[in-house]
């Protein structure tokens, strides 16, 4: 995996052993068709991820939507069945919410032993600003009944061969939250064609596998969807297992929400820094569905640990900027480690759980600084 150089615009451009993609810098590439591209964890130095910087992950070649022919198809358990128009959607209120999306795999690649899947290490995680139309109001709407459980989201993107088609379903308490959206921006841009345009389903605090790109179709249902995408992927075991091991289907449960974690943006791991200035240590900490309460650091192996200052912007399901001075006082191989606490109590472990999916990553976060004299 490497980095590789951003486009400008088109489609993928080969050569050069370089490879463009419209719309973003330099990202880890770890598919460039369909696209799956990760973000450098040097790039995490601002509260929103810019959009040309935000990772990118779909199972199955991306659509390419006509806005003009696309609706926005509602029915099921519903009274009033609709078809919006991407117009219609934008004369409903809208709303903007600050969150946080995560894929569940995100850092798979540290786990030991190794797991088929993506190798995502840091930068499967983006924060953004999401603008749209509440799925409270659609339901409403629509006329949802009372007796419905799930909504079962579809896009535009569909199955190819082995692949089956993308269908998600999601919990009615959930879509009730005022804070999940149909969202037809991000970071007051329409979506870009990568991140779902021109609508997708914001699930602050859930996985990004929750959060369905290209929406064409939501059915609501006594029933989640019987297919691949929710019936058997995106679970996680109940009862944790060796590593290495296997767990029973039965005991697998579908994912929710996210884990508390903290990692280092700044300086990069191995870096080298010159004794004699303070050196700003920078990262990123979120909670999931929780509220984060605390990142604290350690610069001497794990030996004392002191709280990180976190940045001003504190929002339910958005990350926080933690940071802190360190000095130094002599030169030398220091390793540092990150380690963040949220509403719940619950704290990033030492070691996470090994599971089959090779989901939920959290470690606390470890680098390794050379001080030189
Ligand atoms: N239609 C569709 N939506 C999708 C997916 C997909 O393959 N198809 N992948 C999901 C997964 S697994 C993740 S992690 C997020 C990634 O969102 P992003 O590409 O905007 O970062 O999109 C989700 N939505
Ligand atoms: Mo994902």
């Amino acid at each position: 995996m490497k980095l590789l150089g951003a486009g400008v615009s088109g489609m993928p451009v080969f050569g050069q052993s370089s490879l463009v993609f419209p719309g973003k810098r330099p990202m880890l590439v770890h598919n460039d068709f369909p696209e799956d591209l990760e973000t450098p964890a040097e790039y995490f130095d601002t509260w929103i991820t810019p959009n040309d910087a935000f990772f990118v992950r779909q199972h199955l070649p991306r659509p390419k939507v006509d806005a003009a022919q696309w609706r926005l198809g509602i029915g099921g358990m519903a009274s009033t069945p609709l078809k919006l128009s991407l117009a219609e959607l934008k004369q409903m209120p809208q709303a903007k919410v600050p969150a946080t999306l995560e894929c569940a795999g995100n850092g798979r690649g540290y786990y030991k032993p190794k797991l088929p899947g993506l190798q995502w290490t840091k930068g499967a995680i983006g924060n953004a600003e999401w603008r749209g139309v509440r799925m409270a109001d659609l339901l409403k709407k629509a006329g949802v009944a009372s007796g419905a459980t799930y909504g079962n989201f579809n896009g535009a993107d569909v199955g190819v061969a082995k692949t089956p088609d993308f269908i998600r379903s999601i919990p009615m308490r959930k879509l009730m939250d005022p804070s999940t959206l149909i969202a037809l921006e991000m970071n007051g841009q329409p979506l870009p064609d990568l991140h779902g345009f021109p609508a997708r389903l914001i699930v602050p605090g859930w996985d990004g596998a929750s959060w369905v790109k290209w929406v064409t179709d939501i059915q609501f249902s006594d029933q989640p969807d019987k297919g691949f995408y929710y019936a058997r992927a995106y679970r996680y075991p109940k009862v944790p297992v060796p590593p290495g091991g296997a767990a029973k289907p039965e005991d697998m449960e579908v994912l929710e929400g996210m884990a508390v974690k903290s990692f280092f943006a700044r300086p990069a791991d191995q870096s080298r820094v010159k004794l004699g200035a303070g050196i700003p240590l920078q990262g990123i900490a979120w909670a999931g569905e929780n509220r984060l309460t605390r990142v604290e650091v350690s610069t001497d192996g794990g030996a004392k640990w002191q709280d990180a200052k976190l940045s001003p912007q504190n929002f339910p399901f958005a990350w926080r900027l933690f940071t802190l001075d360190w000095t130094p006082a002599k030169p030398g191989y220091y390793t540092l480690f990150s380690r963040a606490t949220d509403s719940a109590g619950r704290t990033q472990p030492i070691e996470p759980s090994w599971n089959p999916p090779g989901y939920l990553w959290n470690a606390v976060d470890r680098i390794g600084i050379l001080v030189e004299g």
